[in-house]
């Protein structure tokens, strides 16, 4: 099985520096990067390491997932933000299950096992408004018995071609809460594995919390309206 890792970013040049000399792509039979339109050297790094990079026309991760479907003939392609936040040692953890036959595999940062950034402190709000999201997944969609319990994290193998044939529309951080709702619409694989989240190693998110969850709940109602149909 023939397994791309596709490295996410927009102007992280401090992160990349760091971070790309220390990963270990052994797991992978490709890696290339897209990128949303970083201006501050992060594109030098990736040449520097001789990284193929798909540069997008328009900003947002959504188009990046859906440019990286078209960007390799790899049989499943794991998604990497290399900022700190993903834990590279799980590399290895991913082939597994795709071997085995699944659709989606997810770093959770949720389930039994896992670290998260909160969990280091008692006031955890941005836990509580993931696990809402996770449990409204669940409850309205989630057709077998087992909870998938970090339904958003960007962390992830997607079998390549599924975000195209699912019909995914969605342009910015909601991508992959909206791969986890249609893939448990259509009654896909999915498993997770427990993984550590790491503080971001440079720089600032991009994200920001309120106008990012709000966002989050468009992408929730928006699923419920439209049901078994794609738009
Ligand atoms: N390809 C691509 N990547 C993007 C785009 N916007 C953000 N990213 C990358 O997506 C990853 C996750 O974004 P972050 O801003 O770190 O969001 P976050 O992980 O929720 O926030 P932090 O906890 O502060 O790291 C980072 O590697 C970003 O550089 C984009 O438009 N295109
Ligand atoms: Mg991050």
């Amino acid at each position: 099985m023939k397994i791309a890792l596709c490295l996410l970013t927009y102007n992280e040049v401090g992160c990349v520096r760091l971070m790309i000399p220390s990963l270990d792509f052994s797991s992978f039979d490709e890696v290339f990067a897209v990128d949303g339109g970083s201006i501050d050297g992060t594109l030098d790094v990736y040449r520097n390491y001789g990284i193929r990079i798909v540069a997008q026309p328009s900003r947002g991760r959504g188009e990046a997932f859906r440019l990286a479907e078209k960007s390799t003939d790899a049989d499943a392609i794991v998604y990497f933000s290399p900022d700190g936040n993903e834990d590279p040692s799980d590399f290895p953890k991913f082939r597994h299950f795709l071997e085995e036959g699944m659709d989606i595999v997810i770093a959770s940062r949720m389930m039994k096992g896992a670290f998260n950034e909160e969990d280091i402190s008692l006031w955890r709000p941005r836990k509580w408004v993931n696990n809402f999201f996770n449990w409204a997944a669940n409850i309205l969609w989630n057709k077998t018995k087992v909870y998938i319990t970090d339904s958003i994290n960007g962390y992830r193998a997607i079998r390549r071609g599924l975000v195209n044939k699912l019909g995914q529309d969605a342009m910015g951080y909601t991508i992959e809460y909206q791969n986890t709702i249609r893939a448990m619409k259509n009654g896909l694989k999915i498993v997770e594995f427990p993984t550590r989240e790491g503080q971001r190693i440079y720089g600032k998110t991009k994200a920001t919390s309120l106008k990012t969850g709000i966002v989050f709940l468009h992408c929730l109602l928006r699923e419920v309206y439209l049901g078994g149909r794609q738009k």
